[in-house]
C-alpha cells in the first residue's frame, strides 16, 4: 500500500482528532527511522494504520479474536488492549498488507511484546512520544530516543511507566505487557 492510499483509508475510518494523532505517530516514526536505520515507508504505513480499529464495535472485536484465533486472553480486555491485535488482522484481510513487520507493529503498539522487531519498537515508542503527548516523563523519553538514541531503553522506560500507571488505577496487566517489561529490563544497556 502507498502512503496516499493509507492516508485516505485512515482518514475515512477515524474521527479527525484520532486521524491527526495517527499522522503525528507516522511522522515521528519516519523521523525515528532515520536514527535507527529502518525503512521509512513501512514505518509511515504502520504509524498511520496503528489505531485503525480504535473505535470498532467491541462485540465485533471479540468476534474477530475468536474467528482469527487470536490470543483468547484478549477476550478478558476491552478496546484499549484489543484494538492493536484486531487492527493487524483487519488491515491484513481488507488491504492485503502481508508485511509481518508492519502487522506486528500494529498488533503490539499498545502492549509491546518481548523480542520486538525494529519497526515494532519504533511504532510502540512513536505512539508514546508523538509531539502532542504530554504524559509526565515524556520529555525524558524523547531525550532517550533523539539524544541517547537508545531504542531498547525507551521501550523499557515507557513500559515501566505504563505498568505503574495501570497498577495505580487497579487495571489488569495483559501478559504481553509484562513480557515486554521483563524482556526490555534485561535488554537495555
Ligand atoms: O494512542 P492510543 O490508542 O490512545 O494508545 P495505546 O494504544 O498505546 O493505549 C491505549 C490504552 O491501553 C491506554 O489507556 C493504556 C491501556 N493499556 C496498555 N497496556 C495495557 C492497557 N490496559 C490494560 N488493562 N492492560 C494493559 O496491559
Ligand atoms: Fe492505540
Ligand atoms: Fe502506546
Ligand atoms: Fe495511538
Amino acid at each position: 500500500m502507498k502512503r496516499k492510499e493509507a492516508l485516505k483509508v485512515a482518514a475515512d475510518k477515524l474521527p479527525k482528532k484520532r486521524f491527526k494523532h495517527c499522522e503525528r505517530v507516522a511522522e515521528t516514526a519516519v523521523q525515528m527511522s532515520e536514527i535507527f536505520k529502518a525503512d521509512k515507508d513501512r514505518c509511515f504505513l504502520a504509524g498511520i494504520l496503528h489505531d485503525y480499529s480504535k473505535y470498532d464495535d467491541l462485540s465485533k472485536m471479540y468476534q474477530t479474536v475468536t474467528a482469527e484465533q487470536l490470543d483468547p486472553e484478549l477476550l478478558e480486555y476491552k478496546s484499549e488492549v484489543l484494538h492493536g491485535p484486531v487492527a493487524a488482522v483487519k488491515i491484513k484481510n481488507k488491504f492485503n498488507i502481508i508485511d509481518e513487520e508492519i502487522l506486528n507493529a500494529v498488533a503490539h503498539h499498545t502492549s509491546g511484546a518481548k523480542q520486538m522487531g525494529l519497526i515494532e519498537k519504533i511504532i510502540y515508542v512513536a505512539d508514546y512520544i508523538e509531539p502532542k503527548r504530554t504524559q509526565p516523563g515524556v520529555d525524558q523519553i524523547r531525550d532517550i530516543v533523539f539524544k541517547e538514541k537508545n531504542l531498547d531503553l525507551a521501550v523499557y522506560t515507557i513500559t515501566k511507566a505504563n505498568v505503574k500507571h495501570l497498577l495505580n488505577k487497579d487495571q489488569t496487566i495483559y501478559h504481553k505487557t509484562i513480557e515486554c517489561l521483563n524482556y526490555y529490563n534485561m535488554a537495555r544497556e
